[in-house]
Parts: structure tokens; sequence; C-alpha cells
């Protein structure tokens, strides 16, 4: 009999989540959550199917009807018409903003997009931007578009829930939008952009926010101001703005990201008429967090099929899963994931404290820590893609096994909502507010102070003495400007792993002692092992070199 490779298998999503079933008990205690986070792991199951067998319809752009009108039709893949149903049903934004479960809501919202997101298609990305696009609204004090959109945008009703793009990016760059060329005139009682808008994502959806320049402003980031836009008429028409092509990426190849050109596109100011960098800031909190999300969600899918292959595949006269250096390495990525976990749902914890009041700690913590969370995971998402598709052996490598798009999707997280560069120079500027790091430096005590068990001791010691070192580094490096610039990213991913870290040691006690086992324990030693401290400061001379 010829031989035939079993494929990868997945098990329901929430129950087969090393972390997210302690997590949950911990910090919402719900039955009802449990059962339904239980029923979207089917669910999940039940679309990674479909995703398979979706893998090639790609959104595609019709620029003109047959009579030669000018139409700019975008049609997206069956999934994503599906993903567009059940992310209202399941309120993977409306769960956020549901008063049920008080500053917990994030945690119950997320726990949904956690579980389901990566069966979606990378559906996430315009639901990001329509929970930003929520909070944006509803921090900018315009009663009129508080109660015209956001209802629209937290709907649980497929036929009334609106999605929200959120454009900054332009062929000047898509990380200092201080460049942003877009224009905006005074027509009447409304406002008209013109201009290009360079990587639309969700161009699929009925409003969007966005930057531009009203006449005559200086330029500069305060010169610009945040405009809402509607992008369709009554009859489905695109109002002035014409989609000039769909990007031809490397991954989120579901994602209909656009070029467009605003042609005196009507729009209506949200703010004041300038600083639309600080109007748009409860954005870039938002879909930083998701990004994050997104990064643990996409290691655990990658992870969980890694798994199920190596229980499946046999070599060398044994399963997969009983070769020791096979395990080792599954162990070592299983434990990035673990504290990637628990600095993702930290930040989505503090962000729904926040929306509750929150004190002032919090608030210094949450403006680091979003950064932080956001930079660090999207890189070991990527890291940690890259194992698991090279754990399934050649078959990883294939693209009708699904499994190299989990590599592909998992590039864009250190790219988009703002580069591990340009995030590592915002984390040293949240700190540069006073407090933070202080925040963050007893934010590691605390978690590690509650471990008693010996088996945390070194974990325990190693996130101590990685954050006592950061802190050294960066007191040296203030009076040195060119210092502290280059060695900012080495200094935010070792607060982002010693955060991991700390987080992973408080957790494996609470599991410890409320019966979810010695797992989160080995966890964090494993992760104390893998590495934490990066600081070093490498010879600029040498840099430039180099580069
Ligand atoms: C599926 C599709 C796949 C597509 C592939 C993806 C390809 C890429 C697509 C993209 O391009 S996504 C967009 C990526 N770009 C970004 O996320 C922006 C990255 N750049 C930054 O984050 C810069 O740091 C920033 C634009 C914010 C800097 O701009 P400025 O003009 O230098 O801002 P400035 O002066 O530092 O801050 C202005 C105000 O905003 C300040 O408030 P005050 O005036 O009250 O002091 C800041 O404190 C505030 N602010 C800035 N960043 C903030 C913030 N507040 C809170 N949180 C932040 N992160």
């Amino acid at each position: 009999m010829a031989f035939f490779q079993d494929p990868p298998r997945l098990g329901n999503q929430f129950d087969e989540d090393p972390m997210l079933p302690s997590w949950i008990a911990r910090h919402l205690g719900s039955e009802d959550v449990v059962a339904e986070l239980r029923s979207l792991g089917d669910l999940a199951v039940e679309h990674y199917g479909k995703q398979l067998a979706d893998r090639l319809n790609e959104p595609t752009l019709t620029q003109w009807d047959a009579w030669g009108n000018r139409i700019d039709r975008i049609d997206v893949s069956p999934l994503w018409q599906e993903a567009q149903a059940l992310a209202a049903r399941h309120g993977m934004v409306a769960a956020g903003y549901d008063p049920r479960h008080g500053a917990r809501a994030r945690t119950h919202q997320f726990a949904i997009v956690h579980v389901l997101g990566p069966s979606l298609d990378v559906y996430s990305c315009p639901l990001a931007m329509t929970d930003g696009a929520t909070r944006t609204l509803l921090g900018s004090g315009n009663q009129a578009l508080i109660d015209r959109y956001v209802p629209l945008l937290t709907s649980r009703d497929p036929a009334t829930m609106w999605t929200s793009g959120q454009w900054m990016t332009e062929r000047t760059g898509g990380s200092d939008v201080s460049q942003t060329e877009t224009v905006a005139r005074k027509d009447g009682d409304t406002w008209r952009l013109h201009g290009t808008k360079w990587f639309t994502s969700a161009t699929t959806s009925q409003m969007a926010l966005t930057l531009a320049r009203p006449e005559g402003n200086p330029d500069g980031s305060r010169g610009l101001a945040l405009f809402l836009v509607e992008l369709r008429d009554a009859n489905g028409r695109l109002r002035n703005i014409q989609v000039n092509r769909l990007k031809d990426k490397l991954g989120t190849r579901k994602v209909p990201t656009a070029e467009l050109t605003l042609d005196g596109a009507p729009a209506t100011l949200v703010g004041s008429a300038s600083d639309g960098v600080r109007a748009i800031a409860p954005m870039l909190g938002v879909t930083r967090t998701w990004n994050a999300v997104s990064a643990v969600s996409g290691m655990r899918r990658g992870l969980a099929l890694a798994a199920d292959y190596a229980r499946r595949r046999k070599v060398f006269g044994a399963l997969l899963v009983d070769k020791p250096l096979h395990t080792d390495t599954l162990a070592g990525i299983e434990a990035e994931y673990a504290g990637a976990f628990c600095l993702a749902f930290r930040s989505v914890a503090l962000l729904g404290a926040l929306e509750h009041g929150g004190t002032d700690t919090e608030e210094r913590l949450a403006r680091a820590l979003v950064p932080i969370a956001k930079l660090t995971t999207g890189k070991q998402a990527v890291a940690v893609a890259s194992e698991a598709i090279e754990a399934c052996g050649g078959a990883g490598y294939v693209e009708d096994t699904g499994l190299p798009r989990i590599l592909a999707d998992a590039q864009v997280l250190p790219i988009w909502e703002g580069t591990t560069n340009v995030l590592s120079l915002d984390t040293l500027r949240a700190l540069g507010k006073g407090g933070a790091l202080e925040a963050i430096a007893g934010e590691v005590e605390r978690n590690v102070a509650i471990a008693t068990d010996p088996g945390l001791a070194t974990p325990g010691e190693v996130a101590r003495a990685a954050v006592r070192h950061a802190i050294a580094w960066v007191g040296e490096a203030m009076p040195q400007p060119d210092r502290l610039e280059a060695g900012a990213r080495r200094f935010a991913m070792t607060l982002g792993r010693c955060l991991e870290l700390a987080l992973l040691v408080g957790h494996a006690q609470w599991c410890l002692d409320h019966g979810f086992g010695p797992r989160t324990a080995a966890a964090a030693r494993r992760f104390a092992q893998n590495g934490v401290d990066q600081i070093s400061d490498a010879p600029l001379d040498d840099s430039k070199l180099l580069a």
C-alpha cells in the first residue's frame, strides 16, 4: 500500500488553546463566556475547512461596466462575505462596547477575535479599523457623528452593521504622516477632499476616517485635520472616489487593499480643523491592540497545526512528537506564544480599564505598553509562523496545504499600523511623558512577586534583571540622541520580553493555584531560556560601515 501523509487537523480552538481557558477563568470567570467561546472554537474549525476550499478566491476590481461607465466595483471572496455576517452576529466589534462585562468587555471581545479571527482570512483588518473608528468618534465629543455612526459600527445585525476604513498612508509614506498631501476645501457646509490614498484596506467599508490638510493650514502634522468620509451614495456609487488598482501583496491577499484618488470626495470634519494626528491617536491605540491579538491568534493557528502534525507524522521509526529535538523546537515556540498571549491580553485589559475610568498609572502604562506589545508580538508572530511551517517540512512550503499563507499573513504584522522601528521610537516618546517606565517596572515587579513556586524563581529573577538593565541603559543613553535612537529597538524589545516573562510568571502561579496545571510554569521557564535582555550598544561607526 502506497503511503499518504495525513494532513494536520484542528481541534476545538478554545479547548485546545493552552492559554485562553485559564486566562478567561482568571479574568472573566463566566460560564456563559466559556460556552460561547467553546462553540466559536468549533466554528473556527468549520471555517478553517472553508478557508482551505476558498484559497484561490481573491478580491477583484472591475473599473468599467460593459457600456463604458466607471464603476470601480470590488468583489470579495465568498468567505469574506460570510465573515462580514459572522463578525456582526458574534459581536467582534460590538462585544467591546457591551456594558454587560464592564471594564472586562474588551477581554471578552478579544477572546472572540482570538478564537475566530484566524479562520476569517484577515477580516480582522476592517474590524480593527471599525473598532478604532468607534473609539475615535466616541472620544471626539462630536455628538452628531456619535449618534449617527456608532450604532452602525457596533451593530450585531449583519444587515445594518457598517465597517470603517482608516486612510492615513499616502505616496509620501505611512510612517511620517505629516507629509500628507491630501487637501480639504470648504464647499458650503461640507468639505471636499482632493488627493491620493496609497494603502486603503477595507475599501468595501461604508465609511472611513482620514487625514487631510484644510486649505491654508500650515505644513506638518499640526496642520492636518481628521475627516469622516461616507464612501457611497444611496445608489451604492462611490462619491467622487476612484479606485486606481488593488495592491498585489505578499500576504493578506483576501483583503481588498486599494489605491484611491479622492476627487472632491465629500467629507465631514470630526473635530477641529487642525491637530488631526492627535485626533486620530485613539484609533492607533485600538488598531495596534488588534495587531497584537492578531499576532497571537496567528501564532496559535500555526502551532495548533504543527502540534497536530507532530502527532501524525512518523519519521525514522517514531512519531515526530516523540523525537526530542522536534519536541524541543515546538516547546521553544510554544513558550513564545504563551508570553506573547499574556502581553497582548494585558494590553486588552488596560484598554478596557481606561475606557471605564482607569487610574493615572494604568494610563501611563497603557500608553507605553501598546506600542511595546505591538512591536514585540509582531516580530514573534513572524518567527513562530516560520518555525511552525518548517515543522511541517516540505508540506509547509506548498501553497495548497494552506500552510504558507500563515507566514505570508504574519509578515504584515510588524509593518502595518507602525513598523517595529517607528513603534520603538513611539515607546521612547511614551516614556518621555514621565511615569511610564516606573509603571512598567511596577508591572514587572507586581507579577513576579505573586510567584511563590520555587520553579518560578529563576524566570522571575531574569525578568527583574532585564528591566533593571533596560532602565539603567535608557538613563545613560538619554543625553546621547544617536545612541538612544540606535538602541531603541533593542530597548523596546527588552521591555516587551521582560513584560511577557513577568506576566507569564504571574499567570503560571495562578494556574498552579487554581487547578490549571504546571504547563504555564514550564512556558515561563522556557521563555526565560529563549532570551529576554537584548540591550547592547552596537558601535555607530560599524553600523554606518555596514549599512
Ligand atoms: C491588509 C492590508 C495590508 C496592507 C499592508 C500594510 C502596508 C502598510 C499600510 C499602512 O501604511 S498602515 C499605517 C501605518 N502608519 C502608522 O501607523 C503611523 C505610524 N507613525 C506614527 O505612529 C508616528 O509616530 C506618528 C504619525 C503618530 C507621528 O506623527 P507626528 O506628526 O510626528 O505626531 P506627534 O507630533 O508625535 O504627535 C501628535 C500628537 O499625537 C501628540 O499629542 P499632543 O499634541 O497632545 O502632544 C502625540 O502625543 C499624539 N500621539 C502620537 N502618537 C500617539 C499619540 N497619542 C497616543 N498614542 C500614540 N501612539
